[in-house]
Order: C-alpha cells, then structure tokens, then sequence
C-alpha cells in the first residue's frame, strides 16, 4: 500500500462519515486527487455485517479479515457500530460490524436504513447454529425475580452442571437466530438495493458433528433458507462454514481439533475470502 493511500485511509477512518467532511480534510491535507482513486472503490464495496450477539462477528472479521478492535471493546459484546477498511487482496472494501445484543438494537436502526438506501452492497449474515457465546440472556435475568432465574438455569443455562451443551439453550438460541434474520430482513423489505447476502455459519468446531443438519438448516430447505427464500426471493446467497476459534464454548474446552480440521479450518477462511471477493467484483 501507498504512503498516500494509507494517509487516505487514516482521514477516513478518523473523520466523520460524512463525505464532505472527509473531502475538506484530504484537501486540507493535500490528498484530494489520491482520494478520488480511492473513492470509487470505497463507495461500491461496502458491506454490512449483521448476526445475533456472541454468533461472532467480530471475531470472523477479526481472524478471517485482519480487523484490530478498539480498545474499549476487547473481550466485550460489540457497543456500536464499528467501521473498518479491509483489504484482503487487490480488493478494497469498507465493512461495519455491528452490534447483535438486544439491548443495543436501536444502534441498527441508522445502518439498516442505509442498507434500504442501498449504502451498503452486500450483507454478511453471522450465525452460529445456535452455539451464540453471549452475556445477553444474563444481563435479561440480571433483576429478574427468583422463580425465572430458576427457569432461566434450568432451560437456558449453555452448559449443564455435568458438562454438557445443554440442547434447550441451543434450541432456543436457534429461534432467536431465526428471530433476528426476520426481524432486519422485514425492515429492509423486497425493494431495497441490496445485492447479495452471504450466511456465515460460525463455530463448525463446536457443530461438526452435525454437520450435515447444521448445514442443511441454512441451505437447501431448511429451515433458515426457507425463510430466507421467503424473505429475499431474488437475492443471491451464499452458505460459508466457518471456525473463527477452538476455544470452546462457554467454559467447556474441547481436546486440541487435530491437523485435519485445522486444514478445513483453513480452507472454510479462504472459500469465504474468495466468496467475498466473487460478489465484491
Ligand atoms: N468455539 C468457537 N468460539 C467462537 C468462534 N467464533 C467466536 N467464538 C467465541 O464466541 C464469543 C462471541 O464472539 P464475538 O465475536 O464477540 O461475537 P459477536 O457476534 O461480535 O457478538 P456482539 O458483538 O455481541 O454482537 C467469543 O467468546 C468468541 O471467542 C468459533 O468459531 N468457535
Ligand atoms: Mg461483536
């Protein structure tokens, strides 16, 4: 990369989204016409990324993509939403991930109104099968009265006291999953200029073996393509398996993955590189 198309890009991610803004600045700076190169490119491939909280987002663009997070974010559930510029190969691009926990959806409302404008070219969908690593469902029960709390330990604790995933939780997770595609497909309605849409299903280490069900659920006639299908009729979509991390899931910690899953690790990073770059084009 250029001295100056890396100045460029400090401009930008340091100034307001607003392109007069950034145009005053460069000018100031003297980086207007390296600008202009860039601008082109900046302003077609832009992509949204959208997903329950904990399905990891941020870890995909982290491990997949190269992103370094701010900060005050380490370690936590995304805050706001977060603008990064990626350049995974000949292919500039402009990606914001966003954040998933419930609380925080009024966050969403400004991005998803760019994405009806058509701001945003392409969509990529995190999902995790259910396996979302979240503090959200703690901090709902956090003033809950002692009778939910009960319920929420028995049915939605992630991990039985013998070690376990527990099913119910990753059931549950799974609606919720469901939920939420409804929920921003709905609002952002059959018209918009959306282009393509691309489901990340993370977390393959902790769903392989069931991979064919997992699978199935998001592509084929399962039960989240069918209401894709039924969201986004003409809208082209891509199913990516993915493994951001072998950490486990909450505090369960499976044995080392071994050479293979590693190199089908690999390979699920760099088909979903390659799909990106397909529909970036
Ligand atoms: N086992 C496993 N854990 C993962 C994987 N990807 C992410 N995680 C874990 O899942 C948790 C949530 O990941 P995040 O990337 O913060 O999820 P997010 O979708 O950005 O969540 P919000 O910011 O709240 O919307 C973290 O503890 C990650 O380490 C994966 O592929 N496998
Ligand atoms: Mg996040």
């Amino acid at each position: 990369m250029s001295e100056k198309t890396k100045a460029v890009e400090e401009v930008i991610l340091k100034a307001k989204p607003e392109s007069a803004e950034i145009i005053r600045v460069l000018t100031q700076q003297g980086l207007a016409a390296s600008f202009r190169q860039y601008w082109v490119e900046w302003k077609r491939h832009t992509v949204l990324v959208l997903g329950f909280s904990g399905a990891g987002k941020t870890s995909m663009l982290r491990s997949t993509f190269g992103i370094v997070e701010p900060e005050e974010d380490l370690g936590k559930p995304t805050g706001d939403v977060r603008l990064y510029m990626l350049r995974p190969g000949k292919t500039t691009f402009r990606v914001s991930d966003t954040p998933g926990h419930p609380i925080l959806r009024r966050r969403l409302d400004k991005e998803i109104a760019r994405l009806v404008r058509g701001d945003y070219q392409g969509v990529i969908d995190v999902v995790a099968y259910g396996y979302n690593e979240s503090k959200h469902l703690s901090s709902l029960v956090k003033e809950a009265d002692p009778e939910s709390l009960a319920r929420y330990k028995n049915e939605y604790q992630p991990v039985s006291s013998t070690g376990q995933v527990n099913a119910r939780y990753v059931r549950r997770e799974r609606e919720l999953e469901l939920a939420y595609l409804k929920s921003w497909a709905r609002r952002v309605g059959r018209q918009s200029k959306l282009k393509w849409v691309i489901t990340v299903v993370n977390k393959a280490d902790l769903w392989r073996k069931h991979r064919a069900e997992a699978l199935d659920h998001y592509q084929g006639n399962g039960e989240y393509a069918a209401v894709f299908k039924e969201e986004f009729p003409d809208i082209p979509h891509d199913v990516c398996p993915l493994s951001c991390s072998t950490d486990g899931f909450y505090n369960l910690r499976p044995p080392s993955p071994g050479p293979k899953f590693e190199a089908w690790r690999r390979e699920m990073s760099e088909a979903l590189v390659s799909k990106l770059h397909s529909r970036l084009s």
